[in-house]
């Protein structure tokens, strides 16, 4: 059977990997099944912004990079709220560089990622070799790792034999490729003559971009399609929301966010009981 008839807390129960085992335990737990992307560029509003929204999602997404007073306490206070508000936290970093590279990127310098992210996500561009030195500095730490199989902006070349090659690597490496970046089920087989071939087994996490309920796009190539097109219509596990949330520039006030917050944890909640049913 399919991944998308079992439950968030089923498949929490067997998944090998302890970070996505979390995840999806507190999936079950929050019932909510949204990430929110926060591209702001402050500080204060980075954590102002995962204050409100921590309730209603499992996982706040950064890109740590554009933030222009980054210090250590930044990171400290993030990791303090997903304590209280049992979330994790996901760098968007979307490593590409040879493993010895990533390996220290990782690691080290300024934003020392494999600290405080329990997920973060790399391209498959540079061969598998990215996959053994992101795993040499995340795995002892219990870290997981999403590859980009997929994306959601027109025109990307995350296609056809690339998102294949996506899968195949991550089956090489069961103990720290915990899902993808992906439009759709890219783990499951297409029907075939033979009739439709089950998941190989292994649990993967899709983590899906470009969700909104009131833009198609934002004129620099994002499309959106709504938490149910994602969740129900294409199989999908988690919904991840940026300015359909937070608005853009320096962040929606609290009351609009949180506002914004329980519609996605809605829709995307529905979509997945609607996908069970199915
Ligand atoms: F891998 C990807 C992708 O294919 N599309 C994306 O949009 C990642 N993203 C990220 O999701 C992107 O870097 C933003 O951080 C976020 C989407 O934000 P939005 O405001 O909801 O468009």
């Amino acid at each position: 059977p399919s991944i998308t008839t079992r439950t968030y807390a089923e498949r929490a129960a067997k998944h090998p990997i302890p970070v996505a085992k979390q995840l999806l335990d507190i999936c079950d737990r929050k019932k909510t099944n949204l990430c929110v992307s926060v591209d702001v560029t402050s500080k204060a509003g980075l954590l102002r912004i995962a204050e409100a929204a921590g309730p209603y999602c499992c996982c706040i997404k950064t890109h740590i990079d554009i933030v222009e007073d980054f210090d250590q306490d930044l990171v400290q206070q993030l990791q303090a709220l997903a304590d209280k508000h049992d979330f994790l936290i996901w760098e968007d970093r979307k490593f590409a560089d040879i493993g010895n590279t990533v390996r220290l990127q990782y690691s080290s310098g300024i934003y020392k990622i494999a600290s405080w992210a329990h997920i973060t996500n790399a391209h498959l561009v540079p061969g598998e070799g990215i996959l053994t030195g992101l795993a040499s500095v995340g795995q002892p730490l219990g870290r997981g790792l999403l590859l980009l199989a997929e994306m959601s902006a027109k025109g990307n070349l995350a296609t056809g034999e690339y998102t294949t090659k996506n899968v195949e690597a991550a089956r090489r490496h069961p103990e720290f490729v915990m899902g993808f970046v992906a439009m759709r089920r890219v783990d499951e087989r297409e029907e075939t003559a033979g009739g439709v071939a089950p998941g190989e087994g292994a649990d993967y996490v899709i983590m899906t971009p470009g969700v909104g309920l009131d833009s198609k796009g934002d004129g620099m190539g994002q499309q959106y399609r709504t938490p149910d097109e994602v969740i129900r219509g294409s199989g999908c596990d988690v919904i991840i929301v940026g300015r359909g949330i937070y608005g853009g520039g320096d962040g929606n006030p609290n009351e609009e966010i949180v506002k914004q917050c329980k519609r996605y944890q809605e829709a995307g909640w529905k979509a997945y009981e609607d996908r069970l049913r199915q």
